[in-house]
């Protein structure tokens, strides 16, 4: 079913004009209260009257990561710091998180965005969804949530975790749709095997899930594991969240909801745009987003972009599956880690060298598991085995409390990591997705 049919079934031509007066709109309200945009514009030599049609919008320079972070919290805000009715966060290269900040308005086009993606799936008022995204600064448990209430669908809002207490709701409460990251989903089959059900027979229809990286075979995985349709949906925090582009029922492509987040490609090298069907970095510029709008963030994403139209009858763009990142971000268990972060963290720890790897492996229950490999200075490692236990233990904690993330911590010996002449080599990422 298509939610929407207006925005999403729109004439591509009538789509355009739409967009490229949100656009207007946007760039002279940025322009006129955002002293940041104003001196990135006068920078390079470009007023908000340049922007004659949606071409132009490659005249405007990019936002980065690096910008969000430097203007930590409110400095991208624009609207009154009263309007702001929520606040999301996820981690930045530093640790300095990034800030995304919903007006009324933003929540609304939020819930719209979650509606549609969760109709993509073919989710309607009838359904009972079991929400199994984290509820907190974490964007997936409120977006999820949000789409289901617009939808008029049940929703039962679990969070993360808890297995065995997420099959005992789902068995009783009939949950129809499960929202979760993609190797929550395949992990809660094997315990419901485990614990001696027929993941088949539990009564779930399909599934939404995104916020990492999986694979075609992890699709039919966790179709085959469940009896259900798996659908990638796919959002990022900076950008309002999950709801950015999800797939339907031709499973060929995911729609991005370009009414309100206008897409470009672009060679992360020079930054020009790239035409459709060429890989490259994604960008986005949200049209209509009033806390804090942005214009061609780069999301570090790498993918393409398809407009022949869809079998469903949604004329919206589709980008592919994404093909991975143009920087070293990973996702642990739905959570965003930079090896600086990690770096950063060890630097405070006195017996350690900053030369560490970092393995991450999938192992038999799905779950992302790190091992964290550290050097640990000469005269530490003549001590006695209470110290390195010491060490190891607070490396650990550390870990957990800066990153948010339980990791083995290994201790080795100094030089036994191996040094590499170029970029060095902090990550070894075992998972087969
Ligand atoms: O992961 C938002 C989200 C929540 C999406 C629930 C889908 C479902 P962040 O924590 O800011 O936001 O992480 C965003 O995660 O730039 C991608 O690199 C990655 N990512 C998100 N969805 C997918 C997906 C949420 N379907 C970053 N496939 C993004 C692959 C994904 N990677």
């Amino acid at each position: 079913m298509i939610f929407n049919p207006e925005y999403e079934a729109m004439e591509p031509k009538a789509r355009e004009t739409l967009q490229f007066a949100r656009l207007k709109n946007l760039v002279d309200r940025l322009y006129h209260s955002l002293p940041f945009t104003r001196e990135r514009m006068d920078g390079a030599g470009i007023r908000p009257r340049d922007i004659r049609s949606l071409a132009d919008l490659a005249h405007l320079p990019f936002t980065t990561k690096d910008d969000l972070r430097e203007t930590f919290p409110y400095g991208l805000l624009c609207c009154p710091q009263a309007e702001i009715e929520e606040v999301h966060m996820s981690s930045g290269t530093t640790g300095i998180p990034v800030v995304d900040a919903y007006t009324r308005r933003d929540v609304e086009n939020w819930e719209e965005a979650m509606a549609r993606t969760l109709a993509g799936a073919g989710a309607t008022s009838n359904d009972t969804v079991q929400n199994c995204y984290g509820y907190g600064l974490f964007t997936g448990g409120m977006g999820v949530h949000y789409g289901a209430k617009r939808l008029g669908a049940n929703i039962i809002p679990m969070s993360s975790g808890n297995t065995r207490k997420q099959l005992m709701v789902m068995r009783n409460f009939g949950t129809t749709i499960l929202t979760s990251t993609p190797s929550y989903a395949l992990f809660m089959a094997e315990e419901a095997i485990e614990a001696g059900y027929d993941p088949r027979a539990m009564g779930l229809r399909a599934g939404c899930f995104g916020a990492e990286p999986w694979s075609e075979n992890m699709r039919l995985e966790i179709e085959a594991k469940w009896g259900i349709d798996a659908f990638d949906i796919y959002g990022l925090t900076e950008i309002t969240g999950p709801g950015v582009a999800f797939e339907c029922e031709a499973k060929d492509g995911l729609h991005i909801n370009e009414d309100l987040f206008y897409p470009e490609v672009i060679d992360p090298e020079t930054g020009a745009v790239l035409p459709d069907g060429e890989k490259g970095e994604l960008v986005f510029t949200t049209l209509v987003k009033e806390g804090t709008p942005l214009v061609r963030y780069r999301t570090r994403d790498i993918t393409f972009l398809r407009r022949e139209r869809c079998s469903c009858g949604r004329t919206t763009v589709r980008m592919n599956r994404l093909f991975g990142r143009t920087d070293d971000m990973l996702i642990i268990r739905g959570v965003n880690i930079f090896p600086s972060q990690i770096e950063h963290a060890l630097i405070e720890i006195e017996g350690t060298d900053p030369h560490y790897l970092i393995v991450v492996d999938r192992g038999a229950t799905y779950l992302d598991e790190v091992e964290l490999q550290v050097e640990v200075k000469k005269e530490f490692f003549s001590d006695e085995t209470r110290t390195l236990e010491t060490l190891r233990a607070r490396i650990e904690g550390v870990m957990k409390s800066t990153l948010g993330v339980t990791m083995k911590v290994k201790l080795v010996e100094p030089k036994t990591i191996e040094r590499s002449v170029g970029k060095s080599k902090r990550v070894l990422d075992k998972r087969t997705l």
